[in-house]
């Protein structure tokens, strides 16, 4: 596979509703793609680079950047046997690891397609189907989550997580609770308190959850390991883990007993399978996150879940959750008890509306080999 030229495009996509967690709300999506152009072939990757820096200190301008600016002259005009050789090429940057995922996402997709097998084979996957669950984030009122979660729950949804913060928790949780006892429940905080709410966070303990996500700062684990000793309630950790390093050190600190693995905050395939590979020799289930991505970046995902110790329902859900139309062909859907077939054909499996990117884009440069340097 030669990389002959690189596009960076923005589109934008509104959101079917607003989405909002407790570090703010998104009506939009700014999404950044790349084409990766070859000979025979035009792969595609998703960056999951929010709009803001306040998941994480990524956002679509830093990625487009750093891709421009550093990425992209590092894979022009190479011939790459495997899309993995890409990692020791991007390693000079530090950091950046979305940026980076786009970019080595794509190149798995293009070797998949060049080897004529579906994506999830080529990573390793097993599973055929995935168990969705679903996150929804904080509404104008309770009543309103409340139905909300009775329609997904009603689609087939195995899993709900609800978006937590202070002042939307325990209350929320609590209405949940008494009128669904037994559905697999969790919360996330993304990174909403500190440990001088002890009290608080061991006050959720009584809503039986499956698990409480990133509850302390974003770049923590050191912390988070005081707190799970602290709470029967198992810690699941998102926004701290970006490495098999960072898994490892979890799993020895206790920091938490299950990861949510985002195959772009981690900066690609390859270090989303080795943190996958970590979590299953220490015991820790997994699950597969989701960025409100498009159906690119949804296609990734999919092929990711399929490996073996991905074995709690995830985020990854049906695209008409999140947009009136998505840009892959044929949208994702999930069955109505709540699992999504993954498909067998080669690479993603899913066709790239390239007539339709095209009309949602607002921003495009082509990067061509001959004329790069650093
Ligand atoms: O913390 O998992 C998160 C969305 C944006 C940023 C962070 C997170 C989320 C979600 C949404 O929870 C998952 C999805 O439905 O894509
Ligand atoms: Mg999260």
């Amino acid at each position: 596979m030669k990389i002959n030229a690189l596009t960076l495009r923005e589109i934008r996509m509104p959101l079917v509703h607003f989405f909002e967690t407790s570090f703010g709300r998104t009506t939009e999506r700014r999404i950044l793609l790349i084409t990766l152009h070859g000979e025979a072939f035009n792969a595609w990757g998703e960056c999951v680079a929010g709009e803001n820096p306040f998941y994480s200190e990524e956002s679509i301008d830093t990625a487009w950047w750093v891709i421009s600016r550093y990425l992209a002259p590092a894979v022009l005009g190479r011939k790459f046997c495997s899309a993995g050789e890409c990692v020791p090429l991007f390693a000079r940057v530090r950091a950046h690891r979305m940026a980076k995922a786009a970019i080595e996402n794509a190149l798995w997709d293009a070797e998949a397609r060049e080897k004529n097998l579906p994506l999830w084979k080529l990573l390793g996957g097993t599973h055929r189907e995935i168990a969705c669950g679903v996150s929804i984030g904080i509404q104008e009122s309770v009543e309103q989550l409340l139905e909300k979660i009775a329609a997904e729950l009603a689609a087939g949804y195995r899993r709900i997580k609800v978006k937590v913060k202070p002042g939307w928790d325990v209350k929320v949780l609590d209405r949940i609770r008494s009128r669904w006892p037994d559905i697999a429940l969790s919360c996330d905080a993304n990174s909403a308190y500190t440990l001088d709410d002890l009290d608080h966070l061991k006050s959720f303990e009584r809503f039986n959850l499956l698990m409480i996500e990133q509850p302390l700062w974003w770049d923590d684990f050191y912390f988070h390991a005081r707190l799970q000793k602290q709470l029967t309630t198992a810690i699941c950790l998102d926004e701290a883990i970006h490495s098999a390093r960072d898994a490892q050190a979890a799993a020895d600190l206790g920091a938490c007993r299950i990861i949510n693995i985002k195959v772009g905050r981690v900066g690609g395939f390859s270090e989303a399978i080795a943190i996958h590979d970590v979590c299953r020799a220490q015991k820790i289930p997994v699950w597969c996150g989701g960025m409100l991505e498009a159906g690119i970046g949804r296609s990734h995902n999919i092929a990711l879940s399929t490996l073996e110790n991905f074995t709690l329902p995830g985020d990854v859900s049906a695209s008409k959750r999140y947009w009136l139309e998505d840009i892959i062909e044929p949208e994702v859907e999930v069955t109505p008890t709540g699992l999504i077939h993954v498909p067998d054909r080669p690479g993603t499996g899913f066709r790239v509306r390239e007539d339709l990117i095209e009309k949602l884009t607002v921003h495009k440069e082509t990067l061509r080999a001959a004329s790069t340097s650093v």
